[in-house]
């Protein structure tokens, strides 16, 4: 009884705050409601969201609530661009180029050629302004990023085992960020990371524990979208090069179920000059911190939590 009593305060918690933010215009708005926080569940496919937030800092709790690794992207698209259009003229030539290297043996090397023709002018007015790292089936991550008022969609392009991506099977879901500000500061955090080109530096107590991470993006690759931070833990013998092979999405069988790997927190894709913010808990043992798009596939610390 007590366990469904939990349950049922814990669905009007979080109804009350899908519901709160997806009518953020009406709610009253000072500084005194100093944390915006919001709830974005995942499903196989589908993301629960609310349809607007304020702009300025907000945290995201990002729960997966389905059997597969899920995560959470935010794309800020153009004024004017909408849902429909991000979904048939930038996802639909991306799944193209998917099925020519799933299907067709096309060679990495040649995905940009092959793509660049067929996206749209205004896919360079597109920017990636973070979200989770890949959270495994029936867990759950905190983020805190700042986002500018305008049109963002949430995206989710890990593979199912068929090889579909997320996105293309429902995995896409609008979210309109208003001009009212939400007031909330940024965290304190105890452990910063700083991502460039060829290079990430952490610094910090890594211990066993709950942490806020910060991280923040000092450089643009020249190649690929922005940069990243999966935070993975492995067993002590894992072999870093099959890690850096799943996480290309590229790969065949790269960031496709079933995941040989235990994500345990990061962050999505940013421009140069943005920070944001992710709490996770940290065990003993192996963790490998890597960056996804980097340019070339080699910026990865190897730790030791003791
Ligand atoms: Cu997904």
């Amino acid at each position: 009884m007590v366990q469904i009593i939990k349950l049922l305060a814990f669905s009007v918690i979080i109804t009350g705050l899908v519901f709160q933010s997806a009518h953020g215009q009406n709610h009253s708005s000072s500084a005194d409601h100093s944390d915006h926080s919001i709830t974005v569940i995942a499903e196989d496919y589908a993301y629960q969201a609310p349809g607007q937030i304020p702009s300025g800092w907000t945290t995201i709790q990002f729960e997966n609530h389905g059997n597969e690794d899920h995560f959470l992207l935010l794309a800020k698209i153009p004024d004017g661009k909408n849902l429909d259009d991000y979904t048939t003229q930038i996802v639909m030539p991306f799944n193209e180029v998917w099925y020519a290297l799933r299907d067709d043996g096309l060679e990495q090397e040649l995905v940009f050629e092959k793509l660049m023709p067929n996206l749209p002018e205004w896919f360079a007015g597109i920017e990636f302004m973070g979200g989770t790292g890949i959270v495994p089936a029936g867990e759950s991550t905190e983020i805190m990023l700042r986002l500018d008022p305008g049109t963002y969609i949430l995206e989710c392009y890990f593979k199912n085992e068929e090889g579909e991506m997320h996105s293309v099977e429902g995995m896409l879901r609008e979210l309109t960020v208003t001009e009212r500000q939400s007031g909330t500061t940024p965290p304190e955090a105890d452990i910063n990371i700083t991502l460039s080109n060829f290079e990430m530096d952490i610094q910090g107590d890594l211990t066993p524990g709950k942490h806020t991470f910060s991280v923040h993006v000092v450089e643009n690759p020249e190649e690929g979208f922005g940069h990243n931070v999966h935070v993975v833990r492995v067993d002590e013998g894992a072999d870093v090069d099959e890690l850096l092979h799943f996480i290309n999405f590229f790969e065949v069988d790269g960031l496709r179920t079933p995941s040989p790997f235990t994500f345990a927190g990061g962050m999505h894709l940013m421009p140069a000059g943005a920070t944001t913010y992710f709490t996770t808990e940290l065990k003993s043992g192996r963790y490998i911190f890597l960056s996804e798009y980097t340019g070339f596939l080699g910026v990865v610390q190897d730790v030791r939590i003791e």
